[in-house]
């Protein structure tokens, strides 16, 4: 049994260092390690009491996998951004500074009471040469643009796109080794929907797939799990929260079991793809918490309760561990 276990643990090491080596690399990876350490520095400094802040990583909308290196077709997936956009605002409000690694074009924070279009839906024309928000979108566009550029200019948000797979792990690494420094005091909230399987970079096509010769035949090969090594590796002692979603109720509770167990999640939130707006369960190794949504408010989300309790989780673990100096 146990040179079964080793042999997995080996292969698996390896098609991680694999993917690293084959992706192609980050276009603007020094940017984004001279603001990640510039962001970690500044939230690493104790707060009035003597305690480091905490710093949350919320990852957000789906992964795309790419079909050809010069990419003109790529397979995508349904999430829409909202519950990271979300999540984010809350964890702001409950003290944390959030590093937000969102999927371009996806919902953002603050954003979310202002239509979908706000260049075209929310001004209007004073004269020729000046524009002006419509009175009906006012408010929510000024506190959108208020609370936004306070959380940035405060070092709070530190935003970071992402489009592929590829993007998406590697970011995911070095936001996770710089958040190593924080210890305990870092947490993930891992709510993208990140592609299962993927074209590996070497076996893809350089240019666009020519169509008119029948059918199209494909290998997807498995992205490998990073969770594991999140946990066991890039930064041990933060506090992880993985989702998992399903469309079939019956099996959600026991795969979210499953995930807690195999990636040593400190907190999986399990949710179904029909009512994840209204309802999700907070699942850890002696618990099952349903939460749900305020649904005598229009304007309610399930992620304000969820986040109260999840920062009221991670606060718990703070005080289980033998005091730090
Ligand atoms: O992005 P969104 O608000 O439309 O949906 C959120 C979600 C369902 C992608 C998220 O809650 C989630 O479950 N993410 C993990 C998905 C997975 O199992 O891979």
């Amino acid at each position: 049994m146990a040179s079964v276990d080793c042999q997995e643990s080996a292969a698996t090491e390896a098609e991680i260092r694999s993917f690293f080596e084959s992706a192609p690399p980050l276009k603007n990876s020094a940017e984004v390690g001279r603001n990640l350490d510039e962001f970690i520095a500044r939230n690493s400094s104790p707060c009035g009491d003597g305690r480091a802040n905490r710093v949350v990583c919320v990852t957000s909308g789906g992964t795309t996998v790419p079909l050809e290196q010069r990419c003109v077709r790529y397979i995508d997936n349904f999430s829409s951004g909202h519950r990271g956009a979300s999540s984010t605002e809350y964890f702001l409000k409950s003290g944390y500074a959030v590093i937000f690694l969102y999927r371009r074009g996806t919902c953002q924070p603050f954003c979310q009471s202002i239509p979908d279009d706000p260049f075209l839906e929310c001004f209007e024309f004073v004269d020729k040469s000046q524009a002006k928000v419509q009175e009906q979108h006012a408010i929510a566009v000024m506190r959108a643009i208020n609370d936004h550029r306070a959380a940035v200019e405060n070092g709070l948000l530190l935003k970071l796109p992402f489009t592929t797979i590829f993007e998406y792990l590697q970011m995911l690494q070095m936001i996770a080794l710089s958040m190593n420094k924080l210890g305990p005091y870092g947490m993930f909230y891992l709510a993208a929907a990140v592609s299962d399987f993927f074209v590996p970079w070497q076996s893809m096509a350089e240019h666009k797939i020519q169509s008119g010769s029948g059918p199209l035949d494909m290998r997807l090969v498995q992205v490998p799990k990073m969770l594991a090594v999140l946990r066991k590796e890039w930064a041990p002692l933060a506090y992880c929260i993985s989702f998992k979603l399903e469309t079939d109720k019956k099996i959600l509770l026991e795969k979210a079991d499953m995930a807690l167990a195999k990636y040593k999640m400190h907190v999986v939130v399990a949710n179904e793809l029909l009512t994840r707006k209204e309802e999700v369960v907070v699942v850890t190794h002696n618990e099952k918490i349903s939460v749900f949504r305020d649904k005598s408010r229009n304007d309610s989300d399930v992620e304000d309760p969820l986040i109260q309790l999840l920062a009221g989780k991670h606060g718990t673990y703070l005080a289980s561990l033998p005091k730090m100096k």
